[in-house]
């Protein structure tokens, strides 16, 4: 196990991690409490690493019956390795900078979902509240010489609090969702003050090029008296007398351990009774939590789309869609469970013949071994948000899947310049070409399919979660990185489509 002391480029003693949500939440079952992990991109991708170093998770547990809420905690964090400390909101705090600020703001603005979003001013309030509530825990709770790195949208105004309680640690921050380009994020009635407190950090980590791009655009344009220097993954900018540090790092997996698991008898026994039950037909994989960005609704119509014009198709791909509940107690979200529920049972309805269901649909929170295990099997995966991040569900389903799976991968997921050279690229919008990219990866030889697979893995596997988080960290002390490749932009000009297109 690696600690602190190993980190090749920092002089810190102390990983903090900040988020939203702490990595385990308290289930309440029969009178008694239950820890569980939490699900999501940002715990799958970050546990492992605090676990690999040891350290402090500060985060709140959206939780509000707080009866031997320390005696639990104490007990939680002996069995994971490394210190939690629970921030308490309230409930009307949950609301506004939750559920407000944040799902109704950020996330869909983030998204170039304008049109969604509920620019309420009591939510920016509750947000820079909850933003200085955070920052006083933080305070309280670290030392000197730790590095606390933030990560979300959820706490874009920590540092700006902390520099006002005259903390004078390094602090860095990460931003799991994309960064919008600047007609949009101008529509932000708090577009100043936000990008304001942004430039308060001393590492500011984005997933993509094409994000650290439009925060650089945003930044020439709103903020005056900047300079913006260097070049590569991490550039420069100055403002007034302080120098902050871009960079695009590239969010990944724990390849070792979702690859390993693979390969245990309780996955390879799940697999087999997957295919099992559906012969010789070929599975077609979408997994996503609940969300109005994963083109969801768009996915299913682009599958009904080509079982009609792929009439082969009928009685030889089975659709299994898992959906893994996501806040759920949002109308917008309620409703579009019902619409996908509503086109399921259509698409189900005028397709079904005996003995073939097209779309099988699981909504619910599955393990991780049945997780894996899905990933193992499934002939093709479908991953076509509207727009995302990065989407660690590509990359899980290269490190587990048999040599000859496929990818149709969204153009539009911050994966997509990594895995552009591998999957088949899709605009999601697009259910005539999703359409034909799935009769596409249901012919695609064999050997074509272990050549792009082959590829998608050797790349995760050299870029893995642990990768990232020395990259970033290296970013935060040094001015020189090492070890760090040239990181590309997706290419719409000319997406490997067939094998013909691609080096070998
Ligand atoms: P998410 O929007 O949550 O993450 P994604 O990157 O696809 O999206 O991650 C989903 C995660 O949930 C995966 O790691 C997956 O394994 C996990 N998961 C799926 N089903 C599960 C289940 N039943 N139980 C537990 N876990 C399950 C946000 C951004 C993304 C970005 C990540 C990481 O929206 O764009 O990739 O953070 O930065």
């Amino acid at each position: 196990m690696k600690t602190h002391t190993d980190n090749k480029a920092g002089n810190y003693k102390r990983l903090v991690i900040v988020s939203n949500r702490l990595p385990i939440y308290l289930e309440k079952t029969n009178e008694k409490y239950e820890i569980r992990q939490g699900s999501g991109g940002l715990v799958t991708a970050l546990a492992p690493v605090l676990r690999n170093r040891g350290g402090l998770w500060i985060g709140c547990s959206l939780s509000t019956d707080f009866e031997n809420f320390d005696s639990l905690f104490r007990d939680a964090q002996k069995n994971i390795g490394y210190n939690l400390k629970p921030v308490v909101l309230t409930s009307e705090e949950i609301k506004k900078y939750y559920y407000g600020f944040a799902n109704e703001i950020i996330w869909p603005l983030f998204h170039d979902l304008q049109s969604r979003c509920n620019f309420d001013p009591d939510y920016w309030t509750t947000y820079q509240e909850v933003n200085k509530k955070f920052a006083h825990v933080v305070f309280q709770n670290t030392k000197k010489d730790d590095y606390i790195w933030v990560h979300d949208y959820h706490l874009m105004n920590i540092a700006q609090e902390l520099k006002t309680l005259e903390s004078s640690q390094k602090i860095g921050f990460f931003l799991h969702i994309p960064f919008p380009p600047l007609d949009i994020f101008l529509k932000l009635p708090w577009r100043l003050e936000l990008l304001r407190a942004l430039l308060e950090f001393d590492l500011i980590g984005f997933q993509t090029m094409r994000d650290r791009r439009n925060f650089i655009q945003c930044v020439r344009t709103l903020i005056k008296d900047v300079a913006i220097f260097g070049k590569g993954q991490v550039i420069t900018i100055q403002s007034r007398d302080r120098k902050i540090k871009v960079g695009s790092f590239p969010i990944s997996i724990d390849y070792k351990f979702f690859s390993e698991q693979t390969e245990t008898k309780e996955v390879a026994d799940c697999a087999w009774y997957i295919h099992e039950n559906i012969g010789d037909r070929q599975i077609i994989l979408g997994v996503d939590r609940l969300d109005y960005t994963k083109g969801i609704l768009e996915r299913l119509k682009a599958f009904e789309k080509a079982l009609i014009k792929y009439p082969d198709l009928k009685g030889k791909v089975i659709f299994i869609q898992i959906v893994v509940p996501s806040r759920v107690d949002i109308p917008e979200y309620q409703l579009l469970r019902t619409e996908i529920e509503q086109m399921v049972g259509n698409i189900n309805g005028r397709f079904t013949k005996y003995g073939w269901v097209p779309v099988q649909y699981i909504f619910r929170s599955i393990n991780r071994y049945e997780l894996i295990a899905h990933y193992r099997t499934a002939e093709i995966a479908l991953i076509t948000p509207l727009k995302d991040g990065m989407n660690l569900v590509a990359k899980e389903y290269c490190a587990c899947s048999k040599e000859n799976g496929v990818v149709i991968l969204s153009e539009f997921a911050g994966a997509s310049a990594q895995l552009q050279k591998g999957a088949i690229m899709v605009n999601p919008y697009d259910v005539e070409t999703i359409a034909d990219a799935l009769y596409h990866g249901y012919t695609m030889p064999k050997q074509e399919r272990q050549i792009r697979m082959k590829k998608l893995r050797q790349g995760i596997k050299r870029h893995d979660i642990f990768w990232w988080v020395e990259s970033y960290i290296q970013a935060a002390f040094t001015e020189k990185l090492y070890n760090f490749p040239v990181l590309e932009d997706y290419d719409f000009a000319t997406p490997a489509k067939s094998l013909n297109d691609m080096e070998t």
